[in-house]
């Protein structure tokens, strides 16, 4: 099966890119979380992400705060999807992270997601829907998933007084 790769800077992102995580697990793909930093590490992340493909990855998940160059620079040595997320900073609360990764230049691709938890699990479920492509299971779960959100909003639609 197609697996997903997770990456972020640094240990500090991995509260929020579990989210990522999480998601995968509940649909039942395969991933693997690693620590790649853009600026503590540079060459672990050339070496990354040249072999991602070849690892078996379908696509990349990478997690970074501040100025937040990880998403973009493995998007430059990899043909693979990356979905970018945006760490809240304890700084600027994440608005860097989000406009470092969002203003990609033309012709090198970074999906962006929000800031945060929210980002992290729907770079999850965009990944799992990437698999899914190819993977009937996974298809299967998805659909199931977004068909059971749906119904517990209908079934909590109607507000009453405390
Ligand atoms: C970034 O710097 C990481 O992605 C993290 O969000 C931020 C802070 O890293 P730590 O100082 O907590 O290791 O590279």
């Amino acid at each position: 099966m197609a697996k997903v790769a997770i990456v972020m800077g640094s240990t500090s992102d991995w509260p929020t890119m579990q989210q990522a995580a999480k998601m995968l697990k509940a649909f039942g793909v395969e991933f693997e979380a690693r620590v790649v930093s853009a600026h503590r590490t540079p060459n672990l992340l050339v070496e990354f992400a040249e072999s991602a493909a070849d690892e078996g990855f379908s696509c990349i998940i990478a997690g970074a705060g501040g100025a937040a160059h990880l998403p973009g620079m493995i998007a430059a040595h990899t043909h693979l999807p990356v979905f970018g997320c945006p760490v809240k900073s304890k700084a600027l609360n994440g608005l860097d992270s989000l406009l470092s990764i969002v203003q990609m230049p033309k012709g090198v691709a970074v999906g962006t997601l929000a800031i945060g938890e929210a980002g992290a699990a729907n770079a999850g479920l965009l990944a799992a829907q990437v698999v899914a492509l190819q993977d009937n299971a996974v298809k299967d779960a998805i659909i199931a998933f977004r068909q059971n959100q749906t119904d517990t909003v209908l079934q909590n639609a109607d507000l009453e007084l405390d």
